[in-house]
């Protein structure tokens, strides 16, 4: 029996090629190997506020990009988080067992809570890796493919595993990550944070629905220095970024990458990673256009899926409440 992966994307704005190369890149050349379980994570998308229709077309539209990357929804189940609602029920379990001080620590949460201030900063925002640690466990998930900024929620699911399994019993697996070193994607206008949905500037990222002309104008204007010398050097964050997406896109080595350009300006290096970006784009951008037309389509497939997902969720949640002594049967 194939051992299982899960991950999943938060429809909280436009996807953007850090989230592509941190997860979707990767799921497509594990699906082979694994059986998957990707998840439209709508609820985690609540933590901070949204508008109701944006949330509605993203949900559809990050379904969409899965299966127009290349996601075989044959083979492995794509649904919507809020659809199945074993994840809440496990989410409070687990709340139960989680300590103010290990949430306090998780970095996102501090970033995004300093960001919005103490009155604007939901509980939600703060149990958010407690919700994350239930999608991943009622799964019996073995491997997580998720980006590098996921890994402290990751350990956390596993400390989670770890503390149930020792209190109640052999329940959960203790799930690994999955991350490449490489699957690091800075913003294109401040290569100091990562590349993110809720960056202020459209400059900061480049997202998958973004048009040719977008892609160009972008990668035009991103942060680099003054040195202009193609190589792989840590402490040139901006042309250090635009490498390591050129490195993903192109699968070649550092050094044949800077044998490449040696001797060739940052205007010629933007213009050829400008060419890789578009041709792996521009293909999933025309095929999510054409699966959201057909929007019943699409609808089948994330009910389908659901339906998958709730009956395996269903059965972890029954051997949960029995090990706790929950409910009445
Ligand atoms: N910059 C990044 N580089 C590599 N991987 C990234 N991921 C996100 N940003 C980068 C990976 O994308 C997957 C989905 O992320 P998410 O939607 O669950 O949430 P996030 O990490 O909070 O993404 P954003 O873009 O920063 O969204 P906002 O601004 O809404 O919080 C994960 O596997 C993540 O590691």
């Amino acid at each position: 029996m194939k051992q299982i992966a899960f991950s999943g994307i938060q429809p909280s704005g436009n996807l953007h090629i850090g989230n592509y190369f941190g997860s979707i890149f990767n799921w497509k050349k594990i699906q082979n190997n694994y059986s998957c379980i990707f998840s439209v994570v709508d609820l985690h998308s609540i933590t901070v506020k949204q508008s109701p229709i944006d949330l509605k077309n993203k949900i559809f539209e990050v379904a969409a990009i899965y299966i127009a990357s290349g996601i075989d929804i044959k083979r492995n189940i794509i649904f919507v988080q809020s659809e199945v609602k074993q994840h809440l029920e496990l989410f409070w379990i687990l709340n139960c067992m989680s300590y103010f001080g290990e949430l306090s620590r998780m970095t996102q949460f501090k970033d995004k809570s300093k960001r919005l201030g103490k009155d604007q900063s939901s509980a939600g925002l703060f149990n958010y890796p407690v919700l994350m640690a239930s999608d991943i466990l009622l799964y019996d998930t073995n491997f997580v493919p998720v980006g590098y900024d996921q890994k402290q929620h990751i350990e956390l699911a596993r400390d989670l595993a770890e503390r149930f399994n020792k209190n109640f019993g052999e329940t959960f697996n203790v799930p690994e990550p999955l991350i490449k070193d490489d699957a690091k994607i800075m913003g294109l206008d401040n290569p100091e944070n990562k590349m993110s949905k809720s960056a202020k500037s459209k400059y900061n990222r480049i997202d998958i629905m973004d048009s040719n002309d977008e892609i160009v104008n972008k990668i035009k204007k991103a942060v680099t220095d003054n040195v202009q010398d193609v190589k792989f050097d840590k402490k040139r964050k901006g042309i250090y970024n635009l490498l390591t997406i050129y490195k993903l896109l192109s699968g070649m080595s550092e050094n044949e990458i800077e044998h490449n350009f040696s001797g060739k300006n940052y205007g010629y290096f933007k213009k050829d990673l400008t060419d890789l970006l578009i041709s792996e784009i521009s293909p999933i951008r025309e095929n999510t256009l054409s699966i959201l037309k057909n929007k019943n389509s699409i609808e089948k497939i994330l009910e389908d899926g659901s339906k998958k997902a709730r009956n395996i969720a269903n059965k972890k949640i029954i051997t949960v409440k029995n090990k706790l002594g929950l409910g009445i049967n």
